[in-house]
């Protein structure tokens, strides 16, 4: 590896073909975390809440944000005078809200599943709401109404009769006037000023002001996702959660074809976010030259950034691995299962079929995933730390669950009955058979 310059704002750098099998293995892993030191921290502020509720609540954002409440929680209907915004934010927003709104509706399940699995057996499954989901907001270094409308609008979509949103205060006890205008447009019936475990634990257990809920959703620091986990371990409660979530994280994959300004610009908008964001280049067959053009304009773009000092720190933990083939790159995208990839190579649509892990994909040089994490649509509470293995990002679904049905006729169970029969027998249950028995005996008479 060349010696890095002194100051300057640059990625490591792997060659696939030069590193060990451990190596490659270690480039695939994400910062560990120490769940059980955090769970230990985050159970005592949840018991709190659940024993003391408001008063607690009140005390805790007291504590942590050092901002003290007479009340933590807002009633819908919201004061207008609290969601003022200037005409351009309000356009932007509603444009968002539009093309979200348009996206997560069309993955409503409306439709009845119908399947008659032999004649006179008829299974069906249609979809109902979650009732009561609570939107976990984070606050932190950014405001981010943008998450609003990522967890606003599919619950709003999949019909959940109480929507309860979760938010910090801001250092002078009010509320983010966007994300407040937002939660206003998807019907949410209350939002609770305060953020961390406290928040997690009172839309879990409910206080006086905050209705208990059964379904937490949104992306949180690692107390935020901790809390989360207890709650959902924690059967009093009967809460379920959207999914684990990790530091924000992108994969970019560059071909020669590739915008090295472009591909800088990406790698920035992921690091921008914390000194923990995981940023990760696959550069495919770039000579010297061509890799140096990315990593300048990566140097050049960071030091103009106001967030630079998180830049900073975030960019030297990320890596370029250089590859030979595009197959190459996509195999390590899927090891790595990314939460963000983003195609900037020749004809990136084709490379999508080949694709088995990602949160959202982003492709061609117009596709920045900033399009993703505001207005395009697509939703950007996303899995990360690999968990894009096996989970979905938030969807319309995710505010949704099924109930399935079975009818049989009288025929349907004569020609069925000898198989339930014989299979109830084998696992000696002999209610079970009799069940069908008696029924059958009635219709063979
Ligand atoms: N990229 C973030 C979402 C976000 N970006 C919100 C800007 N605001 C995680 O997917
Ligand atoms: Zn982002």
């Amino acid at each position: 590896q060349p010696k890095k310059e002194e100051g300057r704002i640059e990625m490591m750098t792997y060659d696939i073909n030069d590193i060990s099998a451990e190596k490659r293995s270690e480039l695939l892993l994400r910062p560990i975390i120490d769940s059980s030191e955090i769970i230990n921290r985050v159970t005592p502020i949840m018991k709190d809440v659940r024993e003391r509720g408001d008063a607690a609540l009140v005390d805790l954002t007291a504590k942590f944000d050092r901002v003290q409440l007479d009340c933590p929680t807002l009633k819908a209907p919201f004061d207008e005078k609290l969601m003022q915004l200037d005409p351009e934010t309000k356009v932007a927003i509603d444009q968002a809200y539009d093309n979200i709104f348009k996206f997560h509706d069309a993955q409503m399940d409306r439709d009845t599943l119908t399947v008659e699995t032999m004649p006179g057996v008829v299974c069906t499954r249609f979809a109902r709401p979650i009732e009561r989901v609570g939107l976990y907001v984070p606050g932190g270094t950014a405001v981010l109404p943008s998450t609003t409308l990522m967890l606003g609008i599919p619950a709003k979509v999949a019909g959940c009769s109480e929507i309860v949103i979760a938010t910090p205060p801001r250092p002078d006890g009010s509320v983010v006037p966007e994300v407040l205008y937002v939660a206003h447009k998807v019907g949410a019936s209350h939002v609770l000023l305060a953020g961390g475990a406290q928040a997690v634990a009172a839309m879990a257990y409910g206080t006086q002001t905050v209705p208990k809920v059964d379904k937490i959703c949104g992306p949180g620091n690692q107390y935020v996702t901790a809390a989360k986990m207890v709650a959902q371990n924690d059967t009093s409660c009967l809460v379920s959660i959207d999914m684990p979530a990790g530091p924000s994280e992108v994969l970019v994959i560059a071909d020669k074809t590739s915008n090295p300004a472009y591909t800088a610009s990406d790698l920035l908008s992921q690091a921008e976010h914390g000194v923990d964001s995981q940023v990760v280049l696959v550069a495919v067959d770039l000579s010297d030259d061509e890799l140096r053009a990315i990593e300048d304009q990566v140097h050049i773009q960071a030091t103009r950034l106001p967030r630079v000092d998180i830049v900073r720190q975030s960019i030297p933990k990320s890596y370029t691995l250089k590859v030979k083939t595009l197959d190459e790159a996509v195999a390590f995208s899927n090891d790595y299962a990314p939460e963000h990839l983003i195609l900037h190579n020749d004809n990136p649509e084709d490379l999508l079929p080949k694709i088995m892990h990602a949160g959202s994909v982003f492709v061609g040089p117009y596709s920045p995933e900033s399009c993703g994490d505001y207005a395009s649509g697509t939703n950007h509470t996303l899995p990360t730390y690999g968990y894009s293995r096996m989970y979905s990002g938030v969807n319309t679904l995710t505010f949704v669950k099924h109930i399935t049905s079975q009818q049989l006729t009288a025929d349907g169970l004569n020609r069925l009955g000898d198989t339930v029969m014989r299979l109830a027998e084998i696992e000696g249950l002999e209610a079970h058979r009799n069940a069908v028995a008696i029924r059958v005996a009635d219709i063979r008479k």
